[in-house]
């Protein structure tokens, strides 16, 4: 005899959904034999007071999940199903270790260069360009990512033509590769490098991208910088044939590699056949004394340089849309090899960006925040030395959303990380990124970014920097 709870005050759950319920739990208790016949729905139904349609709708879905089975003529019976230990299947609360921080930086003030200003984000002509993008492109929406895993074509077509105006890239559009993240991207390139290659970065360096060329297993050397960028003749020592840089503003010393190392870095790619240069330019757009220099990619006439660019400081981050632009050669590998994979870019994103940079206001927005950056880089600088004279060293303020600063001081970097985070300021120290594990500068050194810095902000932000440092 079955014995169930139910409620007919529905406002809950259907009646139904508590049969099948009570039924699948005694089931998985092994309350019921293998084989065991239920009770006919009729049955059921007068036993409990509701109605055959109720019983049957849990029948039904019983049946559906294969927990019964149904025997013409004669009735539903118990499927036989092995023991699950049920009050262990689902842990009830998380592993404390497990538990994602989420502090409120309200209050704080932000050194931080992983962020750009939203408050100067033109948030409505993107929505428009969305808008339009909805409207005019519902057919891309649906299947250009099987179609198209390189990207949305007609994205990538105006991302070249913006590319080699704005950076001097020479590319086909059929040579961009769209995707949600550099990382990601660097994930399909090294499978388009030989099996055996040697990697080299620059030191210091971007973590992220040496952590994911470190859990791929490859093999990997760092290589120093000198006041040009990376050093030329290590390079020649090591012999790497894949090498990492940042030309445009060395991250995260800051250094702009100039024409003559961009000459050299060249030239020893073209040396050997199987030798390659990944170029990545995540903040060229801002650059303040001089104009820029154009990219190594649109320098290089032996196809040797792999471009990669992102949107994620010239827009927002959290868009995840970056790109990489490969020589003809290792297209065809990338064919070959990885045109399975579909775009990991969303389309809208992709085709919003597209109205935003063919309406001009790509472009707009760049000019305007040229102007706002370089005001709060100006005045952070000043203040800077202003409050700590020549216990102050800046380093690499010609480019991009920050730069980096060495402090006289006898405290550590660690009880200077410390006070930071408890006179809420947000800072990140460069001991994370000298990626052997070796501290490469003779003082505390911090990397100041001003993206999310408002100049009314800056005097505060800099005296709360010199306690955390000095008193
Ligand atoms: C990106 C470098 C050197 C690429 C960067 C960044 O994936 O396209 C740095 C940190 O958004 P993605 O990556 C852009 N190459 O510094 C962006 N900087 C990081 C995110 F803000 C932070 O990890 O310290």
């Amino acid at each position: 005899m079955i014995s169930l709870t139910i409620q007919s005050d529905t406002k809950n759950e259907y009646i139904y959904r508590q049969i099948y319920k009570q039924l699948k739990k005694e089931i998985l208790l092994h309350h019921f034999l293998p084989n065991e016949k239920l009770p006919s729905k009729r049955e059921l139904a007068q036993t409990l007071h509701v109605s055959v349609n109720s019983v049957n709708g849990a029948y039904q879905q019983l049946l559906e999940e294969g927990y019964i089975y149904a025997v013409e003529r004669s009735g539903f019976y118990v499927e036989k199903l092995d023991t699950i230990p049920l009050s262990q299947s689902i842990s009830q609360s998380l592993d404390p270790d497990l538990v994602e921080e989420k502090e409120s930086k309200k209050d704080w003030i932000s050194f931080s260069h992983m962020s750009v200003d939203r408050s100067i984000f033109p948030f409505d002509s993107w929505f428009s360009c969305e808008h339009r993008a909805l409207r005019l492109s519902r057919l891309e929406l649906n299947d250009d990512s099987s179609r198209f895993p390189q990207g949305i074509y007609s994205v990538r077509k105006t991302i070249a033509r913006f590319l080699s105006v704005a950076r001097g890239v020479k590319c086909f559009p059929e040579q961009i590769v769209l995707g949600g993240g550099t990382q990601f991207l660097f994930y399909l390139l090294r499978h388009l490098f030989q099996e055996n290659s040697l990697y080299a970065m620059e030191n210091p360096g971007y973590r992220r991208m040496y952590e994911s060329l470190k859990m791929e297993s490859l093999r990997l050397k760092t290589i120093p910088l000198d006041n040009k960028g990376i050093s030329i003749d290590l390079l020649k020592q090591m012999n790497p044939n894949v090498v990492y840089v940042t030309p445009s503003h060395q991250f995260p010393s800051g250094v702009v590699m100039p024409i003559s190392r961009r000459i050299q870095l060249l030239n020893w790619a073209a040396e050997k056949d199987d030798r390659y240069i990944i170029e990545d330019d995540y903040d060229s757009e801002f650059k303040y004394e001089s104009d820029t220099i154009p990219s190594l990619q649109g320098l290089d006439s032996y196809e040797r340089v792999i471009y990669l660019g992102t949107f994620s400081k010239s827009l927002l981050p959290g868009l995840r849309i970056s790109y990489m632009i490969l020589p003809q050669q290792l297209l065809k590998r990338y064919r070959e090899k990885c045109s399975f994979i579909m775009s990991t870019s969303n389309a809208l994103g992709q085709l919003t960006l597209q109205q935003f940079i063919d309406s001009g206001e790509y472009r707009k927005h760049i000019k305007h925040m040229k102007q706002v950056y370089i005001e709060r880089q100006k005045k952070l600088i000043e203040t800077l030395k202003k409050r700590f004279d020549s216990a102050i060293t800046m380093h690499g303020a010609n480019a991009g959303l920050h730069f980096t600063a060495e402090f006289d001081t006898p405290r550590t970097i660690d009880e200077i990380a410390e006070r930071a985070h408890a006179a809420k300021i947000e800072l990140y120290n460069l001991k994370p990124y000298c990626l052997d594990g070796t501290y490469l500068y003779k003082r505390p050194a911090f990397i100041l970014g001003f993206a999310n810095l408002s100049v009314d902000k800056i005097e505060e932000g800099v005296e709360r920097l010199y306690h955390a440092i000095f008193e």
